[in-house]
């Protein structure tokens, strides 16, 4: 159904929207609902934005129609029952319509109104969006509803326009069909698009030919209808089950999988591919496991199962293995959902051509030739892409403060805090924009989230009269980096896909969606308004007020590791007794990563500095040797621990610092209080230098390092064997150190609940290893040693979110200050626990490197490849 515009032909309004695809119109309800004035601008005759456009045979969503619906209008989803799993095209517009006629929608729409230009106008505070129709409208608040998938790509195929036969863009498709039989047709392109048209397009042609550059992944819709097993939940309690999707990692209700991919047998792993092969849900196909898209070789056992599929529908072996993706890892770009897509290629009338082999060379007046050959076509089927996420946005000629553009300012790739809005573009607002989850979610929760947002937004604008709002440069630039930072822990960026802009030439390659998940999105904008709009500009009649700051400031993999500790709601350590809270480490520390391989481990004991007996592990490199040894310290604050506890890390710095690391225990507390620990630091690297050759090692200098507690005996010990004349340390490497147990300084109080180690935690450790009294003592305090001069090199690892943070960052200083050479690391957005997490904490591998790489320096060792 199409209609004319009714909308009131104002020029001034409070709120321009531009497309009334499900975004427009849900903030169209959103601005009524506010009392705003609003008008609706749309280069369509009628609501449905994508589902207006992409009228192809074959078109349907991906996600359950189930989920892909308003939440918005609770009656709506009783009246609406979608008739299959995944609704085709003409159903989902006859949604939009259902729900425009229903709310009157249409009355605030202009219809065939295509936005060219908008420009920013500092004195008025406001916008004027100029439209091809010269109707121009001024607001202050400018809305782009445009969608992520919505800018046909540009042919860049040659010779496109000589072609006289038939043509088509999957993007926009004639509204009355098309008929293809007894016409021999090509498709260029294998997406989604292609991949859900082919199959009927072969059911018409009298030949198809595709022609394709990359095989995608698909596996099978299972369309009909939705089975009642899967409606229990959503029947049971609507309501809850919508805000359970709003909390998702990807917008729909789905059970997280605890489980990689290589942490279970072959047969359980093929088990679960299978049942997802069988359940048709496309969240289910990088959902099995919880590393598909984080670890290639768990990715890789998923990609052996699709080909197999691959190989057992399409006949024609050749065939089969074209079609076989081998150029990217499974959801690195969007994988499709298909009805009979492989066994199309099994019909005696379909082709395809694989034009990384053999090129399309150019379009012709009747047909496309390749490098090999030369084919005759009636019609061409483009399905070839679109401009995703940004096309849309900068396809507006968007002008903000001070003459800048919106195409200048992304020259590089689009810049955005939240993905919302974007600074010198005051009260520009993009619905699922660049740096938002967007097309990595079910689109309609993500679509409603931001809608929400931006109304909230103008509501509180309005209530506090504001005029403005505008994020700050660091707060976006530092979004960017967090966004791009989860990326990195992922396959993703590794795919020439449309995620990355890579399908358009000369389009910057970045990153486009935020891949953090949609409840964790959701919570970061909800506390960025808690914060009274941390990260943004806000300003009014009595001026202009700025809340600069960056809103996720963790690193990524830690923030996600600390919110998994957060839920499962351990009781405090200090709360556990001394041999509850050993227990419940050394449970812990079984269930990291191992680390790497070693040449050789040794485990045997040493005696400690009361004659009593100290274990140690001596872990020795696959390289030749004799290697130089480093003494290791444990963490645990001096009561928790052992020899062996900081396993995975003892064998990184083995590894990469080429030497051989000997781990030794010292005497815990309350057993033995303070000076046993520090004593026994410097007992075990006397008798390890005294006995390093039997030890396989080189006779010479030792280095010593530590972590936390361990940190704190080895800074004991390089100042000891100052004073003792020996053993001869060529340095020392500390990782988090305590220095200091007599003085409070910021980092205890700021980072004193919520980052892993807790003060209340380093009290009762403090507690137990010595008295108030006897803490300033240096062998207690390294920090508070009357002469620091003479002390080996040092490297001082630091992390921001560490309690500990600023007692080590004295230290460096207070060595630096004493002529000691320092290389002083500051880790931002790292914690106490996360640098010895090996293959755990991918963002801080750069600080085991640099701790390695200083073992090697102090200890002139040649660092193996
Ligand atoms: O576009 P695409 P799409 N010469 O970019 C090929 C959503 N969507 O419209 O991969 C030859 O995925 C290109 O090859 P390559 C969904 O999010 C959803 O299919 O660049 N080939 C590729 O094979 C989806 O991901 C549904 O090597 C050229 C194809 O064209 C997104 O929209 C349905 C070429 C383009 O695939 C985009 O899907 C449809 C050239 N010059 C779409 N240029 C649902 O199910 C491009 N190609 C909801």
């Amino acid at each position: 159904m199409t209609e004319s515009s009714t909308a009131a032909a104002s020029t001034d309004v409070d709120i321009v929207i531009v497309g009334a695809g499900f975004a427009g119109m849900y903030q169209l309800v959103r601005a009524r609902r506010a009392g705003m004035s609003a008008v609706v601008l749309e280069a369509a005759d009628d609501v449905g934005g994508t589902w207006y456009w992409n009228r192809y045979p074959g078109a349907r969503c991906d996600i359950l129609s189930v989920d892909y619906s308003y939440s918005w209008d609770p009656e709506l989803q009783q009246e609406w029952q979608w008739s299959e799993r995944y609704a085709a095209q003409p159903e989902i517009l006859r949604y939009a319509q259902f729900v425009a006629d229903k709310h009157d929608l249409r009355r605030d729409m202009r219809f065939n109104t295509r936005v060219e230009s908008a420009a920013w106008d500092d004195t008025t505070h406001r916008w004027t969006v100029h439209t091809d129709n010269g109707d121009d409208v001024s607001a202050q608040h400018y809305v782009m509803a445009t969608g992520c998938l919505s800018m046909p790509k540009v042919p860049d195929i040659e010779g496109t326009d000589q072609f006289t036969g038939d043509v088509y863009f999957t993007s926009t498709w004639p509204h009355d069909g098309v008929d293809f039989t007894a016409k021999r047709v090509a498709v260029i392109g294998t997406g989604s698009s292609a991949v859900q048209s082919i199959p009927l397009i072969a059911a018409e042609a009298e030949q198809l030919t595709v022609f394709q550059r990359t095989p995608n992944f698909s596996i099978p819709a299972r369309n009909g209808p939705i089975s009642d097993e899967r409606m229990a939940d959503f029947r049971a309690d609507r309501a809850a089950y919508r805000e359970e999707a709003r909390h998702s990692a990807a917008g729909v209700p789905r059970e997280t999988p605890m489980e990689g991919a290589l942490m279970v047998s072959d047969d359980e792993r093929r088990a679960r591919y299978e049942a997802m092969w069988e359940a048709g849900e496309l969240l289910g196909v990088t959902g099995t496991f919880n590393d598909t898209l984080a670890n290639a070789d768990s990715n890789d056992t998923l990609r052996q199962f699709i080909h197999d599929k691959i190989r057992s529908t399409v006949d024609d072996p050749d065939v089969a293995e074209l079609l076989c993706p081998t150029n990217h890892y499974v959801g690195t770009k969007r994988a499709c959902l298909d009805t009979n897509y492989y066994e199309t290629y099994n019909l005696p009338h379909v082709r395809l051509v694989d034009i990384r082999s053999n090129p399309i060379t150019t379009i012709t007046e009747t047909g496309i030739d390749t490098a090999d050959e030369s084919f005759e076509f009636d019609a061409i089927v483009f399905a070839t892409g679109f401009d995703a996420m940004t096309g849309a946005i900068v396809g507006v000629d968007i002008t903000g403060r001070d003459g800048m553009t919106l195409k200048q300012k992304w020259a590089d790739g689009p810049v955005t805090y939240l993905g919302l809005m974007t600074s010198g573009f005051p009260n520009l607002y993009m619905i699922t924009g660049p740096g938002s989850p967007s097309v990595l979610s079910n689109m309609m929760v993500s679509i409603e989230q931001h809608v929400d947002w931006i109304a909230d937004t103008a509501e509180h604008l309005r209530a506090n009269h504001l005029n403005t709002i505008e994020p700050t440069r660091l707060a976006e630039t530092r979004w960017v980096q967090h966004s791009n930072e989860f990326a990195d822990l992922t396959l993703m960026p590794t795919a020439n896909s449309w995620y990355m802009g890579v399908n358009v030439p000369g389009k910057p390659q970045v990153f486009l969606p935020y891949p953090g998940g949609v409840g964790r999105y959701r919570a970061t904008c909800d506390e960025v308004v808690e914060r009274g709009y941390l990260g943004f500009a806000l300003e009014g009649p009595a001026g202009r007020t700025v809340n600069d700051g960056i809103i996720r400031e963790l690193k990524p993999d830690v923030q996600v590791m600390l919110e998994t500790m957060a839920e499962m709601e351990l009781p405090p350590l200090e709360t556990m007794g001394v041999e509850g809270a050993r227990a419940f480490m050394e449970a812990a520390g079984a269930g990291m990563p191992p680390g790497p391989e070693v040449g050789e481990i040794v485990d045997s004991t040493l005696p400690g500095a009361d004659g009593s007996t100290l274990e140690y592990r001596l872990y020795r490199p696959a390289t030749d040797g004799p290697h130089p040894i480093t003494v290791y310290f444990h963490g645990g604050g001096w009561v928790l621990g052992s020899a062996t506890s900081d396993d995975a890390l003892c064998r990184y710095l083995c590894v990469n610092s080429n030497s051989v690391v000997v781990s030794v225990d010292y005497r815990h507390a309350p057993e033995a209080r303070f000076p046993a620990a520090a004593d026994d630091g410097l007992a075990a690297a006397t008798w390890v230098a005294d006995h390093a050759t039997e030890l396989g090692g080189t006779a010479g200098p030792l280095a010593i390092a530590g972590w936390s507690a361990g940190a704190n005996v080895a800074a004991v010990t390089a100042q000891q064997a100052k004073i003792a004349g020996g053993p001869t340390i060529s340095g020392q490497v500390l990782l988090c150190p305590v220095t200091d147990g007599t003085t409070d300084r910021p980092s205890h109080t700021e980072n004193a609940d919520g980052y892993g180690l807790t003060m209340a935690v380093m009290n009762w450790f403090w507690d137990h290893y010595c008295d108030p009294e006897t803490r300033s003592d240096p062998k207690a305090s390294p920090l508070l040693a009357a002469d620091l001069s003479g002390l080996p090199p040092a490297l001082v690892v630091t992390c921001q979110f560490d309690p500990l943070r600023d007692e080590g960052d004295a230290y460096a200083d207070a060595l630096a200050a004493a002529g000691v050479p320092v290389q002083h690391l500051q880790c931002e957005g790292q914690t106490h626990t996360a640098i010895p997490a090996v293959d755990a904490m991918v963002t801080s591998e750069y600080a085991r490197q640099a701790m390695a790489d200083a073992l090697g320096s102090f200890l002139g060792a040649s660092v193996s490849a």
